[in-house]
């Protein structure tokens, strides 16, 4: 019940292909993003913790060319028509709201000086939406790396990342972290992403062992009434700081968090709970990695999701079953960790297993999450691959 992902260059195809559907012309230039899953470090981006997320081999693929005029001309394989917006001016929010993240960064350029000419794409994505897979970054970071190949110039990867973060800020009105698209703009194959969030330094950490395969499972669940619910975690987390009086959260001790308990209140002591907690699990989590210990990996991505239900309260039952199961198979059927993974509320949760058996953990996951659901949920196995790029011009 594994399945496929489609090739990068089929991807590459569908784009060329759409953008001469829609606009009658071949692409110049065509850039390509993924999403990530991230394997621990949850909802601590934002509080200057540590991450560990990869670029999955999932990706968004715009196709372009330039039109001789002061717009950009977007399609995309979605459907919902030609979106169309000046360029050449600055950046206002509009319709359709999809193209509001393509807006953010062509303001992000503006504001270091570039004029963006007009210009026609087509976008293509294996990235599920709404899966907490970041199919948002992708988008940002596709078209910054479009940008730059119709600009023919070149950002610096940090300043990249933190562009498209600010675009998601300002045009999609969400205050994410940096892990979602330090991940999609700096990940590399075979490598994790681990981002110490305090000094945004991104380091590439071999992830290769043919022993194990990531599963992601989309419960295909996306919560409405969630809309809010990532801004007032953050606020949560910034409120128990104050109230404790640090600078930073990595310097608050779970001793600290405990003397206050009282003091900073429900829910603001038990998000600070997960915040200093998760910080250390995902230190021993990176550690265990490295000298291949899944005896401890296992209880760590186990406590991370046991925490994001409980304390942080951003699971949901969905994802609390998907996890559950993969629990149920447990060590002897092949299964290292799960947890959900993302913001939450809904979307994926993230199955670390032996290899030789991902094929048919991925099977149990499925019939069983049907069974109780009704709900067919996407499985797909995924390995860290190239981040954001120029196609023919990988770096
Ligand atoms: C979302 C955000 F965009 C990230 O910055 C991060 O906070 C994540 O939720 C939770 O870890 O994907």
């Amino acid at each position: 019940m594994l399945q496929l992902n489609e090739p990068l260059a089929d991807l590459v195809a569908d784009a060329a292909a759409g953008l001469h559907r829609s606009f009658g012309i071949e692409p110049s230039v065509t850039a390509a993003a993924p999403g990530r899953v991230n394997l621990i470090g949850e909802h601590i981006d934002y509080c200057d913790g540590f991450v560990l997320p990869f670029a999955i081999d999932r990706y968004i693929v715009i196709a372009a060319a330039l039109n001789g005029t002061g717009n950009a001309r977007i399609a995309s394989s979605h459907g919902g028509g030609i979106a169309t917006f000046a360029v050449d001016q600055p950046q206002v929010e509009g319709e359709p709201q999809w193209a509001n993240y393509l807006r953010g960064v062509v303001q992000g350029f503006q504001q270091r000086g570039h004029h963006i000419p007009g210009f026609d794409a087509y976008i293509v994505s294996s990235v599920p939406g709404g899966a907490g897979l970041s199919s948002s970054a992708a988008l940002e970071c596709a078209t910054a790396t479009l940008l730059e190949g119709l600009l023919d110039t070149v950002l610096d990867t940090r300043e990249k990342a933190l562009l498209c973060q600010k675009a998601e800020h300002d045009f999609a009105h969400v205050p994410c972290g940096i892990m979602d698209q330090f991940a999609s703009a700096f990940g590399k194959t075979n490598r994790l992403v681990m981002i110490d969030c305090k000094t945004g330094e991104p380091e590439l950490v071999p992830f290769e062992n043919p022993d194990l395969t990531v599963v992601i499972a989309n419960t295909t669940v996306h919560h409405q009434l969630s809309d809010g619910g990532y801004a007032s975690r953050r606020k949560n987390t910034e409120d128990g700081l104050a109230i404790l009086g640090k600078a930073s959260w990595r310097d608050v001790t779970s001793v600290d968090v405990e003397a206050a308990w009282d003091r900073l209140g429900d829910p603001v002591n038990r998000r600070a709970r997960h915040v200093v907690s998760e910080i250390a699990r995902t230190r021993l989590a990176a550690e265990a990695l490295s000298r291949n210990d899944f005896e401890a990996l296992g209880p760590l991505m186990a406590a991370s999701h046991d925490s994001l239900r409980d304390d942080f309260e951003v699971s949901c039952k969905e994802l609390d079953l998907m996890v559950d199961i993969a629990r149920r198979i447990g060590r002897s059927g092949g299964v290292i960790g799960a947890r959900m993974t993302g913001g939450g509320f809904g979307g994926s949760t993230v199955t670390l297993c032996e290899s030789d058996k991902a094929k048919e953990i991925a099977t149990v996951m499925r019939d069983r999450y049907l069974a109780e659901t009704g709900l067919d949920p996407q499985i797909f196995a995924s390995r860290p691959s190239q981040g954001a790029h120029l196609i023919g011009r990988a770096g």
